[in-house]
């Protein structure tokens, strides 16, 4: 743990790029953080919301003890209570009646001790995590076309490829970091940059093409290019012949495709694709990098592929700038992977289906059982919890009743689970509400252990901030559970190095080069030496001194004929569809269900509503205004999001970012409306593909409010976002309100008790009302509503939290905008320096013509960088503005 003013060296918890932090502890209880310019994956710079980890270590909303039923318990009635009803329902019902879901955001340690159990001990298969709705098509690629799940390549291939192909992927949001590496190296080289995906992103602010395929268009693009490559001479023969199988019949199904066929599944115009083609033809350093919009989509593991095909084709795999590089959403989506923590792998890369790699786990772990079969995977298993199959559940550092797609079944699943146990650092979430266990975790800054990052780099994270409340570590309440249960010596472990220690000695074991995944040189580090653990890529296998970190340039796959395989990729069955396609994803500032990023009011600025982006004319077809409120619906459910009309988006298809939980919307869990249908191979969710349609929300009346404490506003619609001193929210009702005063009361949790000072204003001829209430000279809270919208200042009432308000400052706060001003200044852009949209605008307007003029006059973007992209989009905006 990192006493004051002594940096502690860990890895960021959030993407996949795997950043090295420092944390440095401060006397007043503050951490400050910035980035490890040691760190190889990112060189000392940190993107937005690593810049604001300080600012989400708070003990606010922590869950700091155990409870049972909602009743604060002690760890021996908690732990004894999970143990035993785990092990009567096993011995009731058997191994398969009970189920772990877990999470590619615990480390390597966590993960380890929760797949032993479960294979191992309990003997049963039914450990899945939320890797199922991230990795699990690429992990499927993988392993049909190398016979194992290896990403072959490494971050410095995006500097030194001439191509970067970005497929299903916002790279420049959602893996920063790498996106300025990239953008770095085509600075000096002039990488060309191809985005496809539906939306233009804002990484397609340095694409050179963007092709803004049709939902699940990919399978098709790549088809094409694969006869493409043979048409225009492009194999090379050597490295198929001697390192792959299959070609012909990959070829077969693409050779049977017009262009023309290719260019209406792929929903491109055909010119556009061919120069895309030409392009990836004629450079032979190319990087296809690819993530959830491959990933998540009945598709998925074919997208994989058809990918994965025209590398093997050209033989541009495994060498400096060439491959195709899976993009890992979380932390330590790989080191779950590693340990085998999905349903259908065994430890170390070993195959669940394979007796002797069975027979090699259980050895090595001298374990009383070992899983005989895949088990049920995510989607599968909260069906096996609806239907009584599985009859208890434990659920470790995921937040499945927003995540899971039919969110709205996964609540009813786990609401008729005879017994629900949920690990969190966080006291509500919509999942912590249906334990009836609740454990309370150490989160970052308290843990210890490590991860890896997507270019299979290991980390380590450490404690710099003392375990708060009565928090334990992950690895040590499920070896805690697993010792009650009566397997005290398997998981008798001391610390996180001795969990390490014994992954890695099983990496090793009997592996001779037979598996990729091989940390043997680490499996007697001392605790010391665990310690110290630089970061470290693998393969590190015993008694070699200066591993190759790339794989496969010269074969050498993990098949038994160790040839990689081509994998035919038949053309999805597209539907027919009329209505229009929900396509779901990220938004840069917030991380997944908001549990950590929602804290800061700084990362919540960028976007502090839902809302859901559809093309003009898509609008204008069913009457939504840019601004309005929209119900989106599907067959599942509904939801109510603010409509951003951008011609950004292709028509036919709308975007909601997955982000808002109940504790931040009325309605905009917007995975109760996502279809729980599967890709075949993977099993992963098509969470960004569902039939959908949009219509107005016919509001009785609109409002904004600011408020001291959190609210508890009752009404169809508001969405609430922190700011300092208290909270903001947007509201609207279908029906009008008898009294506003009491729903006002009500909002800002005023109890009877509480008397405090009230203004108010009202206008009868248009119905607008405001209201605000003091104690003191303190703002309780105000409330502004009417028909339409006011013309309030947004950011300005939200400051008057923290001001005093006097008898002047009292009417100017009902006046809802400072004296000067009339305009808002919108949305903040560049988080880091809190600059808002309009600031910039207005810059721009006069004559800041460039990024660095910006950074120049107001900063913005001069820190973390991750508002590069968006401050040059509003520039072209602004040019395009006055073309016109
Ligand atoms: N800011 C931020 N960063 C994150 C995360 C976060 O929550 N917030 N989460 C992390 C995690 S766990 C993950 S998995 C990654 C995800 O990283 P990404 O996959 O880059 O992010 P998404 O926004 O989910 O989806 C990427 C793109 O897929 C596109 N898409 C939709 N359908 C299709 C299709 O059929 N074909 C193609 N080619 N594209 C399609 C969407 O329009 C979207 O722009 O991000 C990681 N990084
Ligand atoms: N529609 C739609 N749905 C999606 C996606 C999409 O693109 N579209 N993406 C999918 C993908 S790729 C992913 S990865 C998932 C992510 O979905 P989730 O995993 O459900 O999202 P998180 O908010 O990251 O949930 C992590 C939970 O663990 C808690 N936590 C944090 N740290 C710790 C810890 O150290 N220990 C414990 N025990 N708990 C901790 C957090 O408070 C939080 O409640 O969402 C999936 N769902
Ligand atoms: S890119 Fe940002 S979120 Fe991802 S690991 Fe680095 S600092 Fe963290
Ligand atoms: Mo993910």
């Amino acid at each position: 743990m990192g006493a004051t003013g002594c940096s502690v060296k860990t890895a960021c918890p959030y993407c996949g790029v795997g950043c090295g932090v420092l944390a440095t502890p401060q006397d007043d209880g503050s951490v400050s953080i910035a980035g490890d310019p040691d760190h190889p994956a990112n060189f000392g710079r940190l993107c937005s919301k690593g810049s604001a980890l300080g600012e989400t270590l708070s003990l606010d909303d922590r869950l700091l003890h155990p409870e049972i039923n909602g009743a604060r318990a002690s760890w021996d009635d908690a732990l004894d209570l999970a143990a035993t009803r785990f092990s009567e329902t096993i011995a009731q019902h058997g191994p398969d009646s009970v189920a772990l879901y877990i999470s590619g955001q615990l480390l390597t340690e966590d993960y380890y001790v929760a797949n032993k159990l479960m294979k191992g001990f309990i003997g049963s298969g039914n450990i899945d995590t939320n890797s199922r709705l991230c990795m699990a098509s690429s992990v499927a690629g993988h392993r049909r076309a190398f016979g194992s799940d290896t990403v072959p390549g490494v971050y410095a291939d995006l500097e030194e490829a001439d191509l970067v192909v970005l497929v299903g992927s916002n790279l420049a949001w959602c893996h920063p970091i790498l996106y300025q590496r990239l953008v770095a190296a085509r600075e000096t080289r002039g990488t060309k940059v191809v985005v496809i995906d539906p939306r233009e992103t804002a990484s397609c602010e340095i694409a050179d093409v963007h092709l803004a395929i049709a939902p699940d268009g990919d399978v098709a693009v790549f088809l094409g290019l694969l006869a493409h490559l043979e048409q225009s001479g492009q194999i090379d023969r050597d490295y198929v012949e001697a390192h792959t199988s299959g070609a012909l019949a990959a070829l077969d199904v693409a050779r049977k495709l017009s262009r023309e066929e290719i260019a209406r599944a792929a929903g491109v115009d055909a010119a556009q694709l061919v120069k895309f083609f030409a392009l990836w033809a004629s450079t032979e350093k190319v990087v296809t990098c690819y993530s959830q919009g491959v990933n998540q989509s009945t598709s998925g593991s074919d997208k994989v592929n058809a990918i994965i095909n025209c590398h093997l084709f050209t033989g541009r795999i495994g060498r400096p700038g060439m491959g195709p590089f899976s993009l890992t959403g979380q932390p330590n989506a790989m080191g779950g992977r590693e340990v085998g923590g999905l349903a259908n792998m065994l430890a170390a890369h070993m195959q669940i289906e394979n007796p002797q790699d069975r027979a090699r786990v259980q050895g090595f772990w001298a374990s009383p059982v070992i899983a005989d079969k895949p088990g049920l995977k995510a989607v599968d298993m909260f069906q096996a919890v609806a239907d009584g199959r599985i009859k208890a559940i434990w659920i470790i550092c995921t937040n499945p009743v927003v995540s899971m797609p039919d969110a709205d079944s996964v609540r009813a699943a786990l609401e008729s689970c005879p017994f629900v146990v949920v690990s969190d650092v966080i006291r509500e979430t919509d999942t912590t509400a249906l334990a009836h266990v609740l454990l309370p975790a150490t989160a970052w800054g308290e843990k210890d252990g490590t991860v890896t990052n997507s270019e299979r780099r290991i980390t380590r994270q450490r404690a710099f901030l003392p375990p708060p409340g009565q928090t334990r570590h992950d690895w040590k309440m499920i070896c805690d559970v697993a010792a009650r249960m009566g397997f005290a010596d398997a998981f008798a472990f001391e610390n996180a190095a001795a969990i390490f220690r014994e992954h890695a000695a099983l990496s090793a074991h009997e592996n001779n080069g037979a598996r990729d995944f091989d940390i043997g040189a680490l499996e007697r580090v001392s605790d010391e030496q665990f310690n110290a653990l630089a970061p470290v890529q693998w393969p590190q296998r015993k008694g070699e001194e200066a591993p190759e970190t790339r794989f496969f340039a010269h074969g050498g796959f993990f098949t038994p004929d160790r040839k990689g395989r081509f994998v035919p990729t038949p053309l999805p069955l597209q539907a027919a569809r009329d209505g229009l396609t929900l396509n779901t994803g990220r938004l840069r500032d917030q991380w997944h269900t908001m549990t950590r990023t929602g804290k800061t009011g700084r990362l919540m600025a960028h976007a502090p509503e839902p809302f859901c982006e559809m093309h003009p004319m898509d609008a204008q077809a069913v009457g939504v205004m840019d601004g309005g409120l929209v119900v989106v619906a599907s067959q599942r459910g509904e939801i109510i999001v603010r409509a951003k009309i951008t011609s950004r988006q292709s028509r036919g298809s709308v975007f909601v970012p997955m982000h808002w939980t109940s504790r931040f919307a009325s309605k905009a869990r917007v995975d109760a409306l996502a279809m729980p249908a599967t890709d075949p191979v993977s099993g992963q969710p098509a969470l960004k593909h569902t039939p959908c349609s949009v219509r107005a929300f016919a509001g009785a009346w609109h409002g904004f409010a600011v408020c001291a404490a959190r609210p508890a506003p009752d009404c169809a619609y508001w969405a609430v976002a922190p700011v300092e001193g208290g909270f903001r929210l947007e509201l609207a009702g279908s029906e009008p309100c008898p009294d506003w005063k009491s729903f006002a009361g009500a909002v800002f949790g005023l109890t009877n008790a509480d008397e405090p000072e009230w203004v108010a204003y009202s206008d009868r001829a248009t119905g607008a009302v405001r209201l605000a209430a003091f104690a003191g000279e303190a703002l309780v809270g105000a409330i502004f509503v009417g028909a339409g919208a006011a013309r309030i200042s947004r950011n300005f009432l939200s400051q008057s939290l923290n001001a005093p308000h006097g008898p002047e400052a009292r009417v100017r706060l009902l006046a809802g905008r400072p004296a000067q001003s009339t305009a808002d200044d919108g949305y903040t852009i560049c988080s880091c320096y809190s600059v808002a949209s309009g600031i910039i605008i207005r810059e721009i307007g006069n004559g800041a013509d460039s990024v660095q003029a910006i950074g120049a006059k107001l900063k913005a973007g001069t820190n973390c960088g991750s508002c590069r992209s968006e401050l040059q989009r509003m520039i072209h905006e602004h040019r395009l503005a006055e073309a016109i």
